[in-house]
């Protein structure tokens, strides 16, 4: 299962086209509407939010609400779009009192787009590399999150990180989810704490009135794998470098931890390894779940634990300096509508990303085609790793 997105921030729609997916899955237009109210939800979002409500139209691939086993086509039309259709204009020529974008934002795509697409306005780059593109992504990963919620698997995310503040985790284990999903779902920043939630909110808001951005951490946990997905043996089947390089892929992400992480370059090995046992009935498990799901590149059958870390939106209200692309005098780098912070949101595009490449595990390791013979082959699968335990 493969997609491509296309669309600007403030174009007239954006696009999804999802391709790979197995016939006769059933996709339900409520449920990918929630995730992208999800994604457009969290304190210390910016103005766009107000103007946006973002629903899925699905233009292919799907009939009477079952997939044909064609491609997806999923649209998010941007209600933006008709304060911009002069400066956007698909065809045509530029107004003439259009003020072009000359003051790349520190920290964004801007300076090293304009180079490589040798333009003379910011807006060619920023239109794309504008966070509003993982809507896209939000709705396409829709077909991905049905696929496993179909055969048992749940996506989850909280944030555990605004800024200095952090929740306290002290004690849990991770060999289940360890939060009830409605304290994070009612969270204003999907944080299951309620003390947590408010000292972040307390955070978000010192960074608005100094005019500031804030970056944070957030984790995702998928329950309900099997043991298997992925593989040891070639480099693109390494479960780790697949969902590493997918939620590298989010604006804005610049650390993944799978498990307890980076502390695993701090402990002895007796501290880091997940020791096997037999249950009975269940078959092989472990009695912690350090490494966070993931062994040798594949799903070990324990919760998959990722944590990723999100810098602070580069769009500053009080904005670093740079250099205008005109003059290459010296100036204050441009000011856009933004978010003051969007750790909520990337939490979700983050469980978008991961049950896409979750998804595609599944089909490369029990077929394609369609979801009758994917299910039996799961279910077989199932049944011969346990007859192995006993
Ligand atoms: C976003 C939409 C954008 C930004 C934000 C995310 O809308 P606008 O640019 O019209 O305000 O709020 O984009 C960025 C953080 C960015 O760096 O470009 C969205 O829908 O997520």
């Amino acid at each position: 299962m493969r997609y491509v997105t296309g669309g600007e921030s403030h174009g007239p729609a954006l696009t999804a086209i999802v391709s790979g997916v197995p016939a006769g899955l059933e996709i339900s237009e409520k449920q990918i509407n929630a995730d992208l109210a999800r994604r457009q939800s969290g304190y210390g979002r910016g103005g766009r939010q107000q103007i946006e409500r973002d629903t899925v139209r699905v233009l292919s691939g799907v009939r009477f609400g079952k997939t044909l086993g064609t491609p997806v086509t999923l649209q998010v039309a941007n209600r933006d779009w008709e304060n911009w259709t002069d400066r956007m204009a698909v065809f045509g020529d530029a107004p003439e009192d259009l003020k072009r974008e000359t003051t790349p934002r520190p920290g964004h795509a801007d300076l090293l787009g304009v180079i490589k697409t040798d333009t003379d306005d910011c807006r060619n780059i920023l239109e794309r590399a504008s966070a509003r593109e993982t809507a896209a992504r939000v709705a396409a990963s829709g077909i991905a999150r049905e696929f496993l919620a179909s055969v048992g698997v749940e996506v989850y995310s909280y944030v555990r990180r605004i800024g200095s503040v952090e929740l306290d985790e002290g004690g849990k284990d991770f060999l289940t989810l360890p939060y009830n999903p409605l304290d994070i779902e009612t969270s204003e920043v999907r944080c299951p704490d309620e003390a947590a939630t408010a000292s972040m909110k307390r955070a978000i808001d010192r960074a608005r009135q100094d005019r500031n951005t804030l970056g944070g951490e957030f984790r995702v946990i998928v329950t309900g794998l099997v043991p298997g997905l992925g593989g040891y043996a070639e480099r693109g089947e390494r479960l780790t470098a697949l969902l590493g390089g997918a939620l590298f892929s989010i604006p804005a992400i610049k650390g993944v931890e799978f498990g307890i992480g980076f502390d695993v370059a701090k402990r002895p090995g007796s501290d880091v390894h997940d020791e096997i046992v037999c249950e009975q009935p269940g078959g092989f498990t472990r009695t912690t779940n350090r490494a966070g799901g993931l062994e040798g590149g594949m799903t070990t059958g324990l919760p998959l634990v990722i944590t990723a870390a999100m810098k602070p939106i580069p769009t500053l209200m009080r904005p670093l300096k740079t250099v205008n692309i005109d003059t290459l005098e010296p100036e204050e780098a441009s000011k856009e509508r933004s978010d003051v912070c969007a750790v909520p949101a990337a939490a979700v595009v983050a469980e978008a990303e991961v049950a896409f490449v979750l998804a595609e595990a599944y089909l490369e390791k029990f077929g394609r085609d369609n979801m009758t013979d994917i299910r039996a082959a799961i279910k077989s699968y199932r049944q011969r790793v346990k007859t192995m335990s006993r």
